[in-house]
């Protein structure tokens, strides 16, 4: 096997994954044959689950889930798993305490995604507070969980942190937004040396054509390989039916991650099955969380479907970097 390219492989012997099917049209990235992988009325009252993170955790799995209700109320749910499949999801939503009682509380939460950073997990996740802007707290064992300060002015989503601090500072990626269902999106960057204030905000992407024509934003934390962080991210296209939410992947520079090195011009992954075109929101692939096999290059993506259940999808870390290289639209 060639050298791994991740700067900081992991062991992680018991993802999910499976082989690459034989047969059709080769694909840099595959779905989990029994997909979804999570089911819309998996908690008591979930109307649909869907755009959810997911973490390695005390040799199983953790994740924090977007569950919308029965009302249609949106917040994220705690979960756990021992294969990374098979999940159980608390029925009630996270309750976080706060070290500052005058943090204000929400009046909903969507999208999170979970990433370890130097001592604890931390959790970012689009908050209603005026408008959608970006929440964040941190847990340290998936049981209490604690909230600090929004880190930004609304309106934003898509908020994504990095691994480790860049220089000396934690940094984030998010995408500036209105309070709708926003017909724009670039990806910027900024950097806090507390995770309260932040600053030193930078570009990263707009959009380009085809599928991603009208907004990008961030998906699953950026992965450190030595060509460059891969971020996954979504594009969307508007088409004369709606919006279509597709994915793929770029590269970032790993000292200034506001660079980007390449950006692949074909989506990865695009709606065309049915649990992805047909759900409350037709044609959504939406990937929240990305696990990584330092030994085997394996990558597994959960990504929400149609705004209604979760699904999988892997690939190679090698395979999708050399991919974004050969199909660099920046070239
Ligand atoms: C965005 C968010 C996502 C959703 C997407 C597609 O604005 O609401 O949660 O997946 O739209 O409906």
């Amino acid at each position: 096997m060639s050298k791994s390219i991740l700067v900081h492989p992991v062991s992680l012997p018991n993802m999910p994954w499976q082989e690459r099917p034989s047969g059709g049209r080769p694909e840099v990235m595959w779905r989990y044959s029994a997909n979804p992988v999570i089911n819309r009325d998996q908690t008591a009252r979930s109307n649909s689950i869907f755009n959810s993170a997911v973490v390695p955790f005390k040799g199983g799995f953790a994740g924090v889930f977007r569950c919308d209700d029965t009302a249609r109320n949106m917040n994220i749910h705690a979960g756990r798993s021992s294969d990374g499949l098979t999940w159980k999801i608390e029925d009630d939503p996270i309750s976080f305490s706060k070290d500052d009682p005058a943090i204000p509380d929400s009046d909903y939460k969507y999208d999170p995604r979970v990433v370890w950073v130097e001592d604890r997990y931390w959790i970012i996740w689009c908050d209603g507070y005026h408008g959608a802007n970006l929440g964040m707290g941190y847990t340290f064992d998936f049981e209490t969980f604690h909230r600090i300060e929004n880190p930004l002015m609304p309106y934003n989503r898509n908020g994504v942190l990095f691994p480790r601090r860049i220089g000396k500072n934690f940094a984030l990626l998010s995408r500036p937004s209105d309070s709708g269902h926003t017909p724009f999106g670039d990806i910027f960057y900024s950097e806090s040396p507390d995770m309260t204030y932040w600053g030193k905000h930078r570009h990263v992407m707009k959009p380009l054509g085809g599928w991603q024509s009208t907004k990008v934003g961030a998906g699953p934390a950026p992965i450190e390989t030595t060509e460059g962080w891969l971020l996954f991210y979504h594009g969307v296209l508007t088409s004369c039916n709606g919006f279509v939410y597709s994915f793929s992947a770029a590269l970032l520079d790993r000292d200034e991650p506001w660079k980007v090195i390449a950006r692949a011009e074909p989506y990865l992954i695009s709606p065309q099955k049915d649990y992805e075109c047909v759900g409350d929101v037709p044609n959504v692939t939406f990937p929240c969380a990305a696990l990584v096999d330092g030994d085997t290059d394996r990558v597994a993506i959960y990504y929400g479907c149609a705004d209604t259940c979760t699904g999988l999808v892997f690939g190679k870390i090698g395979e999708i970097v050399d991919f974004v290289k050969a199909h660099n639209v920046l070239k």
